[in-house]
């Protein structure tokens, strides 16, 4: 039997628990736009996780300094506007320009603008603002949860700001970001006890090393990468466009995994362990899965990535019996 999107998207799912995020990004959304903003703000300054400068390297900071020049001009009431706008996903002038930045020059943007806000000079949160008490409970949820989930919930409530035309054709032309020069050397892949896989093993190596066409090289053609929480995407091309703007400077560090062979010979293998990312180098270690299935060729047909609950979740490479 040939292998299909369907039949593998569910492999050894049942060995994760589901993740709260979510539902905490629905939530999110369903908060007003002040108490939206004020979330992040104290989420972003309370968490005490601290972004390294070294990756605005890899954003088009250009553009974002263009936008925030615009701010700094601008009256506070206008200022608190134009982050209202944006977090609404508004038609207006500056929503679209933020809306077809890169997720590395909206993550910069936001950065800049923190430091504006801290600094006094971009409208901080007013000083009579009090918070709904769903906004409270919602930030002592994340909170509660680990670095690396706390830093998923602020990436992508920022990459969903804006207004993008090109969103629903599923095809943004976006500009490349900068190379990411990495400040340490990439990590080395050892060999993984159980994996004898080469596109496995082949796969953190190149990703490691931000060779993206040599890591999609290691795909079926058509083979698919399922990003956390999001929809797989299929086929080579796609595969390298989302890992050159999504990928540049991670680490990755595989710790563990099971490879199971299935009756056809395709295999199904369960990696762990940890990915930093760029913006926060050593700061952040996400407890990270890749769900592996390979075809009888030995090519990548498909590969998961999930974003685990706690590190506890890194040893539950196998169902519960
Ligand atoms: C302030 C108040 C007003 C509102 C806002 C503010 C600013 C917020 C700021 C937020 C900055 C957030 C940042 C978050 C960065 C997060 C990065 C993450 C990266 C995860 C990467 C993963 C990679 C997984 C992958 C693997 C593969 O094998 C294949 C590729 C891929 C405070 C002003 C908004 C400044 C910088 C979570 C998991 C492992 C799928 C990519």
């Amino acid at each position: 039997m040939s292998l299909t999107l369907e039949s593998v998207r569910g492999i050894f799912l049942e060995t994760q628990a589901p993740s709260a995020i979510p539902d905490i990004l629905t939530r999110f959304q369903e908060l007003n736009l002040e108490d939206q903003l004020a979330l992040l703000w104290y989420a972003y300054t309370e968490t005490g996780r601290s972004i390294t400068r070294a990756a605005l390297g890899a954003a088009r900071m250009e553009l974002a300094e263009g936008l925030l020049t615009e701010i700094k001009q601008m009256s506070r009431p206008d200022q608190t506007q134009v982050m209202v706008d944006l977090a609404r996903r508004a038609d207006t002038p500056f929503s679209r320009t933020y809306g077809v930045f890169s997720v590395n020059t909206k993550l910069g943007f936001w950065y800049r603008l923190g430091e504006l806000m801290a600094q006094g000079v971009v409208a901080p949160i007013p000083e009579d603002y009090k918070m709904t008490p769903e906004a409270e409970t919602l930030l002592n949820r994340i909170k509660k949860l680990d670095g690396g989930q706390q830093i998923t919930v602020l990436r992508n409530t920022v990459v969903d700001m804006g207004y993008d035309p090109l969103k629903a054709d599923n095809a943004p032309v976006k500009e490349l970001d900068p190379k990411f020069i990495r400040p340490e050397p990439a990590p080395k892949t050892k060999t993984l006890e159980g994996i004898p896989e080469p596109a496995v093993l082949g796969y953190f190596e190149a990703m490691n090393e931000d060779r993206f066409e040599t890591a999609a090289a290691l795909f079926a053609p058509e083979g698919s990468l399922q990003p956390p929480f999001q929809q797989p995407i299929v086929g080579r091309e796609g595969i390298i466009r989302y890992m050159r703007e999504e990928a540049q400077g991670l680490n990755m560090l595989p710790e563990q995994g099971i490879c199971e062979v299935q009756n056809d010979g395709s295999k199904q293998l369960k990696i762990t362990g940890k990915v930093q990312t760029p913006w926060f180098g050593v700061n952040v270690a996400m407890n990270i899965a890749w769900r592996f299935a390979l075809n009888t060729q030995g090519e990548i047909f498909f590969v998961a990535i999930d974003m685990l609950a706690s590190p506890e979740e890194l040893l539950n490479l196998r169902p519960s019996k």
